[in-house]
């Protein structure tokens, strides 16, 4: 991680540093995924102690992939619950919906105005789904990470913790807010990525080379945080792997390293302290061991959401709460956008 913008928060000498801040979302288009958990959301609960940090369910992100309205109200629900079920405390993080804030949609238009055509058509994650969604291949899709840009630079973030996909879109969003600082003067702060040194891609269990994701179409291929121990082992139990039975971190080993990736964050060891435990077991015992402590992880989080998801008046709550708070800030810089843009405000 890299800190350059520790000294630009910094008020003049003698006086107390600014809290830094971050920005970070996650799209309500299914249960989360282990991926999630360890690529994203196990961080933000890390950093929240130390930063200002604002955690959102990016609904409108979600809908540039049709979905069915139950359960998109389900999902985004859920996704709140897991956040918080995942130890991010809403007194202390400002949880809350992209939709029930306006701004988001605002700065997204303006910025789409200093964005070229050129750098989205460039965007990795834009060319994957538009293969996967062939038959939707929608304005909203290709201008996705502009509405990420608004999300971010809507708060002035220093740091966005995401997993390794998300690099490519918080660069363009640095160019973005270059572009708009250079034309207008210190609008935006330069917000810089957080990826974690360990599991910032985690894989898909039956195809290695593609990311865990939750819209998945192998389900064995992902694990989803709501999985039973059952499940969870069962899925580790059908991992693909290779044919020379040797536990060993490896280029040409993407089953087992990823499996020793989850491993190690799992149990907060080294890899190679990982691969000396299990220098003399088989794939089998390795993948029951993976398993076991996966589902052993989980199994906590899994009940405290259990328990928020009985109380949905209490969620929309703290939801509707957390817009307000969002929308307080994100008012000022959009105030501050609008003026210098030349708008009449
Ligand atoms: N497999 C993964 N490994 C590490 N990090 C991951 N993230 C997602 N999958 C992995 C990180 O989780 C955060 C939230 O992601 P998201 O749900 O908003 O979007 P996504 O990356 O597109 O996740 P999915 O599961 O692949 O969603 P769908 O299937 O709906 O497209 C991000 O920081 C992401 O990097």
């Amino acid at each position: 991680m890299t800190q350059n913008s520790e000294t630009n928060t910094k008020k003049a000498s003698g006086a107390t540093p600014e809290r830094q801040k971050i920005f970070s979302g996650i799209k309500s288009t299914g249960i989360p995924t282990l991926g999630s958990f360890l690529g994203a959301i196990s961080n933000w609960e890390k950093l929240s102690a130390e930063y200002d940090c604002l955690y959102c369910v990016v609904d409108l992100h979600a809908i540039t992939i049709r979905q069915n309205p139950k359960e998109l109200r389900d999902y985004g629900r859920n996704m709140l619950a897991w956040l918080i079920a995942l130890g991010l405390d809403p007194e202390k993080n400002i949880l809350y919906y992209q939709s029930q804030v306006p701004a988001h949609a605002e700065l997204s238009w303006i910025l789409n105005c200093y964005t070229y055509m050129g750098e989205l058509g460039r965007m990795t994650q834009f060319k994957d789904k538009s293969a996967k969604n062939e038959d939707n291949i929608n304005a909203g899709l290709f201008t996705y990470p502009v509405l990420m840009a608004a999300d971010i630079l809507l708060y002035q973030a220093n740091l966005v913790p995401v997993g390794d996909d998300q690099r490519q879109h918080i660069e363009l969003c640095r160019d973005v807010a270059g572009r708009f600082n250079k034309i207008y003067g210190d609008v935006f702060t330069m917000p810089e990525a957080y990826v974690p040194p360990v599991g910032a891609r985690i894989m898909d269990l039956q195809t290695p080379s593609d990311k865990m994701s939750k819209s998945d179409e192998n389900a064995n291929g992902c694990i989803l945080l709501s999985d039973s121990p059952d499940v969870i082992i069962k899925k580790f139990k059908r991992a693909v792997t290779d044919s020379d039975n040797t536990v060993k971190f490896a280029e040409d080993k993407p089953g087992i390293s990823n499996l020793l990736t989850i491993y190690a964050c799992m149990t907060g060891k080294k890899i190679a302290h990982c691969e000396a435990e299990f220098a003399d077991a088989g794939y089998g015992a390795f993948k029951q061991a993976v398993g076991e402590a996966v589902a052993q992880n989980l199994a906590p989080y899994q009940e405290k959401h259990a328990r928020l998801m009985a109380d949905i008046g209490e969620l929309d709550a703290i939801a509707a709460k957390g817009a307000k708070k969002a929308a307080e800030a994100a008012e000022k810089t959009l105030a501050k956008v609008k003026e210098a843009i030349g708008f009449v405000v």
